[in-house]
């Protein structure tokens, strides 16, 4: 909760990779309904982004654009803060007391290392391991009560709860138990070349991932291409991740639930579907694009946003960090 009774939203996004339609889907697409009710912090993870190895000049790229992509989807900068969490110090800072209060083990346990792990065998760095530490500090220094996140974080949110609980319990009430809060319809969108796996910004296929920038011809291209199984009905079932996803995105994006889509395309084939799942996406991407384009083109603009954003941030995240540094016996500066 925040000084004037308002709950407090913490969500971040890494700067690694483009935006996809999963991101439009599971996360801003529904941070946008948010804004009103809640005070909500948004972050460019740029520090989270470098546990994998990035090229300079993308990340800095990247990072500006993913704040215009955030206010192209929507999300209004004078509701919302946004800042790149490099900005702002007590990250870090919050992330090493952290670090002292999280055991071995449990970092070990984190499927996200696990798999990046794998993934990067020749790269498996110390802040890889501590991942999860500095995100409990990005959402506990807000007093978040809500981080929006996609399924796969949920793992993450509950070592940062059990991060707070260990910290509340050692020197009483300081951080606010935090709670994922994931969206009922597609808060896991499936690669449309492998849908057993999650639609990723990493994925070396780049037919896998329909991105927010994409041009239309790109977009219809990558539906008309996405594997399905070897059935024709448009209907979920068992077994049919490929079509069960598309009529998650669908739906997703037209508002319709997803038995008024089967009945939609009763007696129509998948091919039918995959250009109208297209055609869908286009039309909703249309707007965010040119907005994306005139945003980009003011990059005053751009940072004022970002500046503002951080000091926004870091005025709200010192007094959770001053607190914090009183009880574990620091000196006051
Ligand atoms: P990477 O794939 O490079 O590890 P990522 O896309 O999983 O990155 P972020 O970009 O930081 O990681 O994710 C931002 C938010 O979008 C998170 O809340 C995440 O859960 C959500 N998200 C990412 N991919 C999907 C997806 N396929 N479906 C729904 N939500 C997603
Ligand atoms: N770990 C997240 C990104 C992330 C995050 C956060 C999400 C970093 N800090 C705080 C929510 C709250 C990911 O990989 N998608």
């Amino acid at each position: 909760m925040n000084k004037d009774g308002k709950k407090v939203i913490f969500s971040g996004i890494k700067p690694s990779g483009d935006l996809h339609i999963g991101h439009f889907i599971g996360a801003l697409k529904n941070w946008k309904a948010l804004q009103d009710e809640y005070e909500c912090y948004y972050s460019v993870v740029d520090m989270h982004a470098i546990t994998v190895r990035q090229d300079p000049a993308q990340l800095r790229k990247r990072s500006l654009s993913m704040i215009a992509q955030y206010v192209a989807c929507g999300l209004d900068p004078q509701k919302n803060t946004f800042f790149i969490q490099s900005h702002v110090p007590t990250h870090a800072e919050l992330g090493w007391v952290l670090d002292c209060y999280t055991m071995f083990g449990e970092l070990s346990r984190m499927t996200q290392f696990k798999d990046k792990s794998a993934k990067h065998a020749d790269n498996i760095n110390a802040g890889l391991f501590t991942y999860p530490t500095l995100m409990a500090a990005d959402i506990l220094l807000y007093q978040t009560d809500l981080v929006p996140v996609g399924e796969d974080q949920t793992q993450h949110i509950e070592i940062a709860r059990d991060i707070a609980n260990r910290f509340n319990g050692i020197y009483g009430e300081t951080f606010t138990m935090p709670q994922a809060y994931t969206p009922k319809v597609g808060a896991r969108i499936k690669s449309l070349q492998n849908p057993a796996e999650k639609m990723s910004k990493s994925d070396e296929n780049a037919n896998a991932c329909v991105l927010i920038l994409d041009d239309p011809d790109t977009i219809m291209r990558k539906f008309r291409r996405a594997v399905t199984d070897s059935g024709s009905e448009v209907r979920r079932g068992e077994g049919k991740d490929g079509i069960n996803n598309l009529i998650t995105i669908y739906s997703a994006i037209t508002g319709l639930t997803p038995e008024q889509v089967e009945a939609e395309f009763e007696g129509k084939g998948y091919g039918d579907f995959k250009t109208a799942v297209g055609e869908q996406v286009c039309s909703a991407m249309r707007p965010v694009q040119e907005e994306y384009r005139r945003l980009m083109a003011s990059k005053d603009f751009l940072q004022a946003i970002y500046k503002e954003g951080a000091q926004r941030a870091l005025s709200a995240s010192s007094r959770t960090l001053r607190k914090v540094y009183r009880k574990v016996g620091f000196v006051d500066r």
